[in-house]
């Protein structure tokens, strides 16, 4: 038996390799990020087949790079984070109407309480809303075994799998058993493919009609799952004092980990454990049979707990987060578990005082608080400045002592939102943007820009890596510059410079010109991360 230790992101990522990865496609994004970092550090260790582990673009080009490997046959995987998700939807809901060849899994890592997000969106509405088959495991073992089987099972069904994971499985580890490697899938482009992957409207009606009819394959095999499972009472049902005796509960993914938490010696009550979806109607009915309330427990939206409201008509009270059973906002944890189920918490998760709260900050040393200082400088000397930021450690700028951003709203809103805001008379209007958040999705938004010769100064503070998410190669490193000219803004006001104390002067003296001049700007101070490079020379220490 080969048991080791795993964080979840590592299970999932062990148990591709293990399934006979051919391609892993991803962007970075906490707290999918170390499922593509142990895959590459796998690949750099030649104990596997050659395969490509790849941060792309974006989320989007991620997941379509994925699909090409599919169609070759090869077995796939793309992870994001939650956000990452609405990026790559597009081509998400279409992969479900073509369906894939070589085995796909599609990695959603999602944030409830938001750790590090903007917000805590739920991704299995995705999976609902596209009609494909979801995992979401209740521990880092399922985890694994969901991946390696997960190949097998979109092979069969000809559709990608989404894997719904969140922080705390992520970022926790657990013993992990594994199985044998197998190899990977030769390259084998479907007879039949032809039409498949054409979606014109006379396609693309027949495709839907496909997605229709596989629904019922898609729900028996979540009927027939292993990872559904009923467990029906075991003697008295007293462990519920805020509920009727025939109380049944549904546990979806890491919520039923927090159960067994609560309940070591085993529950008292009809417990459905929901690990894969579409929901298992068939398991549901044998519950709702001998119970006359249902408590929903899972982490995000009450998606579940609303599918059931409906499902199960009137007659039986559903709890949850819609009734105020459970905070309707926020992760789940075993005590808000015990608290809904009205059991005295005698917590053991409280904070020692020692671990004071600390906001973040940049580290000492980075180049994107030499911009935010010269930036500062100058823009006290227009009253209705306004700075739109994207997301990376330079949205740090917006707390003290810079206060320096008036925005981030999603990857790329920086540059768009300030020509909008230009458009409609703010000035001066600019931008501060990162070099793989430009990559990623700023750099349409400047070509807005330059066709419409819109009054901003975007100030692209190039790093030379994605910094935020722990300094993954960047798209473009090196590139900034001419990717800007092939855009189109003017050579006179596209403008290099390095964030250091000594260039202080220099820095105000060109943010001031580039406010004044009517039209597009860029300015890029262009200057390693600090933590990257120190990253860098340890490994060439080694
Ligand atoms: C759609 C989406 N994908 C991924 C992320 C995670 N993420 C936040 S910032 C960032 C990139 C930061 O890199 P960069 O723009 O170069 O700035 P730096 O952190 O290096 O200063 C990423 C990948 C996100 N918030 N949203
Ligand atoms: S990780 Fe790099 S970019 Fe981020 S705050 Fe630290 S030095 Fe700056």
């Amino acid at each position: 038996m080969n048991k080791q230790l795993f964080l979840g992101d590592e299970a999932i990522a062990q148990a591709a390799i293990d399934a006979g990865l051919s391609g892993v496609y991803s962007y970075p994004g906490t707290p999918s990020t170390e499922i593509t970092e142990f895959i590459q550090n796998a690949v750099g260790t030649r104990l596997i087949a050659p395969l490509q582990a790849v941060w792309c673009s974006n989320e989007k080009t991620a997941l379509e790079t994925a699909l090409g490997m599919s169609y070759a046959g090869k077995r796939t995987l793309s992870c994001m984070k939650h956000v990452g998700l609405n990026v790559a939807a597009d081509a998400f809901m279409n992969i479900a109407m073509s369906g894939i060849n070589g085995g796909m899994i599609i990695v959603t890592a999602d944030d409830p309480s938001m750790h590090s997000s903007q917000n805590e969106q739920d991704n299995r509405v995705y999976g609902n809303f596209a009609m494909i088959p979801m995992f979401e495991p209740s521990n880092q073992q399922e985890a694994y075994d969901m991946v390696y089987e997960g190949y097998e099972l979109s092979e069969k069904l000809g559709y990608p799998i989404l894997l719904r994971i969140t922080t705390r499985l992520a970022h926790s580890r657990a013993g992990v058993v594994r199985r044998d490697m197998k190899p990977q899938n030769p390259v084998q482009v479907e007879k039949d493919a032809g039409s498949k992957y054409i979606l014109l409207p006379a396609n693309a009606r027949k495709r839907f009609k496909v997605l229709l009819d596989k629904q019922k394959e898609f729900l028996e095999a979540a009927e027939n799952s292993k990872y559904n499972q009923l467990f029906l009472a075991k003697g008295e049902r007293q462990h519920a004092p805020r509920f009727s005796p025939k109380l049944g509960i549904v546990a979806c993914g890491l919520a039923f980990n927090y159960l067994q938490e609560n309940f070591p010696a085993g529950f008292e009550n009809p417990v459905l454990k929901i690990s894969q979806y579409p929901l298992p109607k068939k398991q549901l009915l044998q519950l709702v049979d001998s119970c006359d309330e249902i408590l929903v427990l899972e982490d995000g939206y009450p998606v579940v707990e609303e599918q059931l409201k409906g499902y199960l008509g009137i007659g039986l009270k559903v709890h949850g987060r819609l009734d105020g059973t459970l905070q309707r906002d926020g992760e789940l944890t075993p005590d808000k578990v015990r608290k809904a189920l009205g059991l005295e918490v005698a917590s053991t998760y409280n904070i020692p005082e020692v671990v004071a709260m600390r906001p973040p900050s940049f580290c000492a040393g980075c180049g994107h608080r030499d911009v935010y200082e010269a930036l500062n400088e100058v823009i006290k000397e227009y009253k209705d400045a306004k700075v739109f930021s994207d997301i990376g450690c330079y949205t740090l700028g917006a707390l003290p002592p810079f206060r320096s951003i008036d925005s981030c709203v999603d990857m790329g809103a920086s540059i768009t939102m300030a020509r909008g805001a230009a458009d409609a008379g703010i000035f001066p209007s600019l931008a501060v943007i990162g070099d793989s958040t430009f990559t990623h999705s700023g750099m349409t938004g400047l070509l807005d820009c330059v066709n419409a010769n819109a009054n901003v100064l975007i100030i692209i503070s190039d790093n030379e890596t994605t910094g935020m998410t722990g300094g993954q190669d960047s798209a473009a490193t090196g590139r900034i510059f001419d990717i800007c000219k092939g855009i189109g803004v003017h050579p006179d006001h596209l403008k290099e410079i390095v964030p250091l104390k000594k260039n202080f002067e220099e820095m105000k003296k060109l943010i001031r010109e580039e406010i004044e001049y009517p039209g597009v700007s860029v300015i890029v101070p262009c200057r390693e991360c600090i933590q990257t490079r120190a990253r860098k020379t340890r490994k060439q220490l080694i």
